[in-house]
């Protein structure tokens, strides 16, 4: 019999926000099976975490972590050591340091990497593991199913089709990957999953935000509404011995996502000190682990007596000119490749503007270059470029507003101009005003992609402006035309100084290059502290004549054109 979770009521609490000062927060991406290098939709996995963890640092919302890591148990990872004549533990570690050095030169802000090999790990996942069995969360039983050993997982009839090979051979092969499946009878613990079919309905229905964007949601929900059966959780050991075995039964193996799921805990210290931040946690996770993250991981954790996290942030996957990235296409993106060819900035703003969580995305060349050159060589780059060209801003400095020029309003649809601005500026000054709530916003919904149209777009309306204004042809000796050039650059400046701090936790690099260009000093750069043209508003600018910092060339180089595809043509 099961006895209820010991801190049920828990779960059931409305997911608080972000939001509030102090508050902790632990962001996650999924830890990755260490049986091949690191590809492109792995570090936008990573990227996403990390926007959300700068981000968030730089609203000054609280002590964050952001934790990532290699999945290294399992029949996968054995098999895959032994088709290349390795050992798992030689396989995992070479894998494991390829996929931290494909994140930390993505400059992904992570602040624990966890190996599920590491004994830290190991002995959370014991002490998970004893606390489902004294809860009686386990009985012991005969499991017959189809496993995917690609998937890790037993697959239901419904998920299965067949295919037949080249010799004419039928296989029973997974509708979602492909891979074939095997026919596996064998004794298990059986976690009694099904008992917390109407908990996780509950769970969902009073936390609609607790999986985001909607769709994903209501897929969820979904399932919750089918059979929910009990889960198979452990293997025999004779099968599979690359594993944590059962604590009480050195026959059996842990199942590889019990103990892969198990890291969000272990890397918080668990089961000493993992209460300081959990269940204040955020996990971002591909579609494909939709189910073990939001099905299986909340069962598992009230069965265990813990609390639920907060949110489940899930996105779609990157597909290869339209097909689907695979090792037996030779299509798979090597994200190291492509730091060489966009830079680590470029490629990190690509794959953050073009990835939208609710659907798949498709990667080729050209539109990155495309994306890059205009957005960020051309629009933003241009913009510092122009506002500061020795021949418009010959003083190097950040020049003074004139009131007289643009004058504040209160409607400005209807008010005959009284001063230089037009009523478009005055639109426009309104729309970057509202930007870093917008920005802040959409984040949140973990609709980063929107937050930088939002940006791309101002950047666009500000060229306009100082291309409607024509600062080169007002002539600098003449008083009135000198106030109304410096409120061009002024306004101008004052824009691509909040469009940097809103860009730091996408670009930081060429954010970090654009801000000192512009002399805002590292205390200046929090978006909590972000104010737009304050002069407009009557109050006063500290930037107002500041010198400016030191020229150090073009912001963001266009990237060059390429006859072939060389990166989709260099195979992983
Ligand atoms: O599933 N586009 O690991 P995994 C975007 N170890 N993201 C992609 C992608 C693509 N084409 N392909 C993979 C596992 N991903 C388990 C996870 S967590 C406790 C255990 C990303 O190496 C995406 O986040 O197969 C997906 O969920 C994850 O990599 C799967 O990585």
């Amino acid at each position: 019999m099961l006895r209820p979770p010991l801190r049920l009521p828990q779960p059931f609490r409305r997911a608080a926000s972000t939001a509030g000062p102090g508050r902790r927060l632990l962001l996650s991406t999924p830890i990755f099976y260490a049986n091949g290098p690191p590809h492109i939709g792995h570090v936008y996995s990573a990227l996403l975490a990390d926007a959300l963890h700068r981000h968030r640092g730089l609203r000054g919302a609280g002590p964050s972590r952001l934790s990532t890591g290699t999945d290294e148990h399992g029949l996968k990872i054995q098999q895959a050591a032994a088709a290349a004549g390795t050992s798992p533990p030689e396989l995992c570690a070479r894998i494991s340091a390829l996929f931290h050095q494909a994140f930390t030169q993505a400059a992904v802000s992570f602040t624990d990497f966890i190996r599920t090999s590491e004994p830290r790990h190991c002995q959370a996942v014991c002490h998970f593991w004893n606390a489902l069995q004294e809860r009686g969360a386990l009985y012991k039983g005969t499991y017959e199913g189809w496993y995917c050993t690609a998937e890790e997982g037993f697959l239901p009839e419904s998920q299965l089709t067949e295919r037949v090979d080249a010799q004419g051979c039928t296989h029973k092969v997974s509708v979602e990957s492909g891979h074939e499946v095997h026919w596996t009878k064998e004794e298990n613990y059986m976690f009694k999953l099904s008992a917390f079919q109407d908990l996780l309905q509950k769970w969902l229905r009073d936390n609609p935000r607790a999986i985001c964007p909607e769709p994903f949601y209501q897929r969820v929900l979904c399932w919750l509404g089918e059979d929910l059966p009990d889960l198979s959780i452990s293997r025999e050991r004779s099968r599979l011995q690359w594993g944590i075995p059962v604590p009480s039964d050195s026959t059996q193996t842990i199942y590889v996502w019990v103990d892969a799921l198990v890291n969000y805990l272990s890397v918080l210290g668990y089961p000493e000190t993992h209460g300081e931040w959990w269940p204040a946690a955020h996990h971002v996770v591909g579609k494909d682990i939709l189910k073990f993250h939001a099905v299986y991981w909340p069962a598992l954790l009230m069965a265990a007596g813990l609390s639920l996290p907060e949110r489940i942030f899930v996105h779609s996957h990157w597909t290869v000119r339209g097909q689907k990235m695979s090792k037996s296409l030779g299509n798979v993106i090597d994200p190291f490749a492509c730091n060489e060819r966009y830079t680590v900035d470029g490629f990190r703003y690509f794959l953050l503007r073009q990835g939208v969580p609710e659907r798949d995305c498709d990667y080729y060349d050209e539109k990155v270059v495309k994306v890059v050159n205009s957005e960020l060589a051309d629009a933003l780059g241009g913009l510092l470029n122009r506002s500061t060209a020795p021949g418009i801003n010959p003083s190097n400095t950040y020049p003074c507003f004139s009131e007289t020029c643009f004058p504040k309003v209160v409607d400005y649809r209807e008010t005959e101009a009284l001063g230089r601005a037009a009523a478009e500026d005055y639109e426009f000054v309104v729309s970057v005003a509202s930007l870093p709530l917008r920005v802040a916003s959409y984040f949140e919904d973990f609709q980063i992609y929107k937050a930088l149209e939002c940006i791309a777009l101002c950047v666009r309306q500000t060229n306009g402006f100082f291309q409607r204004h024509r600062p080169w042809k007002l002539d600098r000796k003449d008083p009135s035309e000198k106030l109304w050039l410096d409120t061009i650059i002024h306004v101008t400046l004052e824009c691509l100084r909040v469009y940097g701090t809103l860009l730091q936790p996408v670009i930081p690099h060429t954010a970090d290059r654009l801000l000192s260009r512009l002399a805002v000093e590292p205390e200046e750069r929090l978006i909590s502290n972000l104010t737009f043209l304050p002069r407009y508003n009557g109050k006063p600018c500290p930037f107002e004549g500041r010198q400016l910092g030191p020229d150090t060339g073009i912001l963001f180089h266009r990237l060059e054109k390429s006859s072939q595809h060389q990166i989709e043509n260099k195979r992983l």
